[in-house]
């Protein structure tokens, strides 16, 4: 599975392909078939605005999910979600990563308008530097990074600017300790045609 290191520090990388075909496109028909995507709305500033996508939470019981002053109890998993867990498990096992995730936010964008705003993943319930493994089905589209204010890395000037991960189809970007306190992330609308999904797999701690 070939890897590109994307920073060495904090630790972010992707592989890809992650599962091959014909199991990656058979996947993305499932999930966009089968689940149940929702487009919940968000209170800001007291109105509600809903989600610029769709969303299912899904994970074992107790890893309840609180943003934006929601509370998000998860879906079961479903079988070719379970599945996926497992070949993602395996896949950093073989990089030499030991991890274990009780929970995934799926991302339905249906079409290069639909997008998540600049944010971290940095809830209280996932702990103080998590390891967040995102697969990517679909089009093709950035994953836009940017330092948060007073620890970009110093040196040239490149250092410090905002990036693009570029995330193919049936990929796996892998965020290491300390990506959600040292930068943010966002997926900005593009004019990329065509659907994409995004499963973000993560560890939800007891509270
Ligand atoms: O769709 C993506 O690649 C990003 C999703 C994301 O940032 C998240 O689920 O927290
Ligand atoms: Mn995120």
């Amino acid at each position: 599975m070939p890897t590109e290191i994307l920073l060495p520090d904090p630790p972010l990388w992707l592989t890809a392909p992650l599962m091959g075909e014909p199991d990656a496109k058979r996947l993305l028909a499932t999930l966009e078939a089968e689940l149940p995507w929702q487009r919940p709305s968000l209170r800001l500033y007291g109105r509600e605005h809903p989600i610029p996508r769709t969303q299912v939470w899904m994970g074992d019981p107790a890893a309840r999910y609180r943003y934006s002053g929601r509370d998000f109890a998860p879906d079961p998993w479903h079988p070719a979600v379970a599945d996926l867990r497992e070949r993602v498990i395996a896949a950093l096992a073989a990089q030499g990563v030991v991890a274990c995730f009780n929970s995934v936010l799926l991302n339905r964008y249906a079409g290069g308008g639909e997008r998540m705003g600049w944010h971290s993943d940095d809830e209280p319930e996932l702990g103080p530097d998590p390891l967040i493994a995102a697969v990517t089905l679909g089009a093709e589209r950035p994953l836009r990074f940017r330092w948060k204010p007073g620890v970009a890395p110093a040196g040239d000037a490149g250092a410090a600017a905002p990036f693009n991960a570029w995330l193919p189809h049936d990929s796996l970007l892998v965020m290491g300790p300390g990506t959600q306190r040292w930068l943010q992330h966002a997926l900005l609308p593009r004019r990329i045609p065509g659907l994409r999904l995004s499963l973000t797999f993560r560890w939800i701690h007891d509270r």
